[in-house]
């Protein structure tokens, strides 16, 4: 994996979350936190590439339970056309949120060149709402559902590829807050969701373990979508809607020093950093020491 170059692209977008603040993530986790130093330090070949120019104050496209949808959709396909060209030219995307509605326009990007992308979807979430079952109208909470092809279809027709995702190629890793259409539709689909209960009872080596045997047998490419929530406010306090239960901190990183060994990610995204909501820059260095993890840094 790490003989490529990465391309870290910050996404400063946070229409898609209840709570403003995620939009300030990318600059933290880049010139606060100092990703650029980790990387360094690692000696990894990396590049910054643009920033994404955000879209804000658009004209609504359609009357819709769905918050900011004309800002999503058009940050979306941007995002998707930068991903698309960094896999073409060999690059690791590296995506730095905002809130975890990008990663409807990485996803997009990225099927553009795996017809059997795997996802790990690490999130104390399942992002699995629609217009219909979705308690709060934020998009973030829909961005999973959007890419197996579920929901609003002008998202999920983006790139004229639909689904992007098919649901066995998905793993949802640290769930313990779903709302019941979630439940529903996990269950009626039968899709690995290794909640906070499963990783009590298993642990999370062989959680880690059972995704990745399985996602090598299944899958041409595995994207890591990786929302800050997953961890436990006590390591992770900046974020939108914190949730108590979560990873510790050792299980994260775990989990992502096992996904490099595994040799099977292509691309991540790191979300849900609010800077706004953080004590001490905590969770943008949080995210910066697990990136660290994911692409190879090692204790001894
Ligand atoms: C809830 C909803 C969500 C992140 C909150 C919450 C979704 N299920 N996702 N924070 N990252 O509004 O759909
Ligand atoms: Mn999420
Ligand atoms: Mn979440
Ligand atoms: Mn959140």
């Amino acid at each position: 994996m790490m003989n490529q170059s990465v391309a870290i692209v910050s996404v400063p977008f946070g229409n898609g979350a209840g709570t403003s603040g995620a939009e300030l993530g990318p600059a933290h986790i880049l010139n606060n936190a100092g990703l650029p130093l980790k990387l360094n330090a690692m000696n990894i070949t990396y590049q910054i590439s643009k920033e994404i120019i955000v879209p804000s104050q658009l004209p609504p496209i359609q009357t819709t339970n769905a918050k900011y949808l004309a800002e999503v959709l058009e940050l979306s396909g941007q995002l998707a056309d930068r991903v698309s060209q960094l896999v073409a030219q060999g690059t690791f995307p590296l995506v730095l949120g905002g809130d975890h509605s990008i990663s409807i326009g990485t996803v997009a990007g990225l099927a553009e060149h795996y017809a059997n992308l795997g996802v790990i979807w690490f999130d104390a979430h399942s992002d699995l709402n629609t217009e219909e079952t979705s308690p709060s109208g934020n998009i973030h909470g829909m961005s999973l559902g959007i890419s197996l092809g579920r929901g609003i279809p002008l998202l999920t027709g983006l790139r004229g590829i639909c689904p992007k995702i098919k649901p066995e190629h998905v793993a949802i890793i640290g769930a313990r807050s779903l709302d019941p259409g979630e439940k529903a539709y996990i269950r009626s689909l039968g899709m690995a969701c290794y909640t906070m209960h499963d990783i009590d009872r298993l642990g999370i080596a062989r959680v880690m373990d059972k995704v990745i045997q399985h996602l090598r047998q299944v899958t041409d490419g595995v994207h890591v979508s990786f929302d800050i929530d997953s961890v436990d406010p006590k390591e992770a306090p900046g974020t939108g809607t914190p949730v108590k239960g979560g990873l510790s901190y050792r299980e994260a990183h775990l989990a992502l020093e096992l996904l490099f060994q595994s040799d099977l990610v292509t691309s991540a995204e790191f979300v849900e950093v609010n800077p706004s909501l953080d004590k001490h820059n905590k969770t943008a260095k949080l995210a910066v020491e697990l990136i660290g993890s994911l692409l190879g840094e090692q204790i001894l």
